[in-house]
């Protein structure tokens, strides 16, 4: 029983002094700074502070109204979401990425290390019919650029939309716009899944996109073909990028939450790297199951000791 014990203590120790390996954790507060979440390029979110007073006081701290914060006001898993509300509207740094993973996707030509981005979120509109309008989308490595696709969300007076644009071949900036939902309950938490593959070739990447699990639609993707018609370099994906489309500093925008975020990048062989959040600290009971599986785990691999 003391060897046992012996056992399961190194095995705990080991396990918390392993470099890199650690629970995820996620304060109230600002999410720029936590777990790579960035302005990309920039360190933080510009245009964050100085924003319109709000119901949610998670949005106050540091003595001033902001435009994003972690939350307990609402939550799709666990206590916690992310409340963006305002920002910097730029098509480039400064808005929220999320953490760049270690493998970029993109055509093969490209050097990527992978042919397949894919992300999937919960969100829910923070105020009703109140023209918000966010998108998230393929954010680029170097976090100064939107990549690949274009998605958005608009919380209109009869429901939210979501929506895509695909791009024209020789139409320079030119969009045409692929519905994917309209008059979904402001009051309730939805979800988007989409899948980039990247193909060797102009105009030619494809994005798959389900909203609530239903049928999936395929679009193209807008930002490849603008460059392809541009004769800009193309670029690759590995995180997602959020930018408002509604006025900076709007006093009736709400936002939306965001919660249960997963990004993905993989090829033919599998998945090669994943980000996960529930944007959480992890709750004790979290810990200490961590731990008893590797209590059991040790006791599991005793019997290899069992003559001392
Ligand atoms: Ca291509
Ligand atoms: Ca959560």
């Amino acid at each position: 029983m003391f060897a046992r014990s012996v056992w399961g203590l190194l095995a705990l120790l080991v396990f918390l002094t392993l470099p890199g390996l650690s629970l995820a954790t996620i304060s109230v507060g600002s999410l720029a700074g936590q777990e790579g979440w960035s302005g990309g390029a920039s360190p933080g979110f510009t245009n964050d502070a100085a924003q319109p007073s709000s119901p949610n006081s998670d949005l106050f701290y540091g003595g001033d109204w902001h435009g994003q914060a972690v939350t307990t006001a609402d939550a799709h898993s666990g206590s916690q979401s992310w409340l963006f509300r305002n920002g910097y509207g730029s098509p480039g740094s400064g808005t929220p990425f999320s953490p760049a993973l270690a493998v970029n996707a993109g055509q093969p030509s490209s050097g990527a290390g992978a042919n397949s981005f894919s992300a999937s979120f919960w969100f829910k509109a923070a105020g009703s019919g109140d023209g918000s309008r966010i998108m998230i989308a393929g954010g680029n490595p170097a976090g100064n650029d939107r990549s690949s696709n274009y998605l958005e969300i608009e919380n209109t007076l009869s429901g939210i939309t979501v929506r895509t644009y695909d791009g024209v071949l020789g139409g320079g900036w030119d969009t045409t716009e692929l519905i994917l939902a309209t008059g979904l309950d402001h009051a309730q938490w939805h979800q988007i899944s989409m899948t980039g593959q990247f193909f060797d070739g102009t105009n030619n990447d494809t994005w798959t996109y389900q909203v609530n699990g239903g049928a999936p639609v395929v679009g193209g993707a807008y930002f490849e073909t603008a460059r392809d018609n541009f004769g800009y370099p193309y670029e690759m994906t590995n995180r997602l990028k959020f930018q408002p489309r509604h006025p900076n500093y709007d006093t009736n925008a709400s936002g939306f939450y965001f919660d249960d975020l997963v990004t993905s990048v993989s090829d033919s062989g599998g998945t090669l790297a994943v980000y996960t959040t529930g944007f959480e600290v992890p709750e004790p009971s979290t810990s200490l199951l961590v731990g008893l599986g590797l209590l059991g785990l040790s006791v599991f691999r005793r019997p290899r000791f069992s003559g001392l």
